[in-house]
């Protein structure tokens, strides 16, 4: 009887290992403002595959507003978690944001958007992970050049439509990076027109594209400027609804991964490619520091860019993703 208890306490123990090792993992958020968007999806992605390496458990939270990004913050507090990485909807939340994490203890990595205090300056004390957004938006000036370059388009025939999202400093380094670079190669800055797009997706973009266009009939090709693929998928899709044709229009995105719909369409559009970073890095590196900062106090690099890039084109761009996992 007794050597038959012993078993029975045996074996549910044994039953029960599983669940408490579980329990002792170590929990991590990570908080994105556009789930929607396949580059916050490869972001989680990656940093899912980090926790599997690591041993750490990744909460996964959508955060739109400002709201449900504090009420992620009390989630995460909730469930254990010991930090979070968080690329914010609003980069004025940052302090909120702080603050909050700070009240429980939490440790907090941006990703991709720099956190403003209220005066609008970055804030240093969060360490940031994103991309070189000045150099990528300047390779993408340099592309858009060589493409009309090599069409033979005159000056006096082309301008850049240019949508801005001028309060992100991301986006605002990105777009004024390409027009440096456009203007440095030739390209007259009268005619670049810039318009502000009210939300940073297709249709934002679309709006503001349209609008534009409706000012400027005159014009016969167009570059198309914006800081990633939605915004310059906006532009690309208002140039067709002026039934604009697709040979008359450059537009080269910034993300890559949100790019690959249209890059596999069958028709080719005025979209020519996009330049791809590395979410997978972003996602993965954080995760990683994020962990090493928890478990061992090494305290992330208050800056860390990141700065490969490659333009993926409708003939290079199953291979390109291939190279990264993506
Ligand atoms: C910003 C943009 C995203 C992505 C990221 C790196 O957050 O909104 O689309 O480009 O930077």
């Amino acid at each position: 009887m007794k050597k038959l208890l012993v078993a029975l306490t045996v074996a549910a123990m044994l039953a029960f290992a599983p669940l408490a090792l579980a329990q002792d993992k170590i929990k991590l958020g990570f908080l994105v403002k556009q789930a929607e968007e396949p580059w916050f999806q490869t972001e989680w992605t990656f940093a899912d595959k980090a926790g599997a390496d690591l041993g750490a458990e990744i909460i996964k939270i959508a955060v739109p507003d400002g709201e449900k990004t504090l009420t992620a913050i009390d989630t995460l507090a909730a469930s254990g978690a010991k930090g979070f990485v968080i690329c914010v909807p609003d980069t004025k939340l940052g302090p909120a944001v702080k603050r909050k994490a700070d009240s429980y203890g939490l440790k907090v990595i941006a990703v991709d958007d720099q956190f403003v205090n209220a005066k609008g300056e970055p804030m240093d004390s969060v360490p940031l992970v994103m991309m070189a957004a000045y150099e990528i938006g300047q390779r993408q000036g340099t592309e858009l050049w060589n493409e009309m370059n090599k069409r033979g388009w005159k000056l006096e025939d082309t301008a850049a439509m240019v949508i801005t999202a001028e309060e992100l400093e991301t986006a605002r380094l990105r777009t004024s990076g390409s027009m440096k670079s456009l203007e440095e190669a030739g390209f007259p800055l009268a005619n670049m027109y810039k318009v502000p797009t009210k939300t940073n997706d297709i249709p934002g973009a679309l709006d503001a594209g349209n609008s534009l266009l409706a000012q400027h009939p005159e014009v016969k090709h167009w570059l198309i400027i914006g800081m990633n693929d939605n915004t310059v998928l906006g532009g690309v899709r208002a140039t067709e609804g002026q039934r604009i044709a697709p040979e008359n229009v450059i537009a080269i995105g910034i993300n890559g991964v949100d790019a690959v719909n249209e890059l596999s369409k069958p028709n080719v559009t005025g979209f020519l490619g996009s330049l791809l970073p590395s979410p997978d890095v972003h996602g993965y590196k954080t995760t990683e520091m994020l962990y090493n900062w928890v478990t061992k106090g090494d305290e992330p690099p208050a800056f860390t860019a990141v700065t490969d890039v490659v333009l993926i084109t409708r003939d290079n761009y199953k291979e390109e993703l291939a190279k990264k996992g993506l």
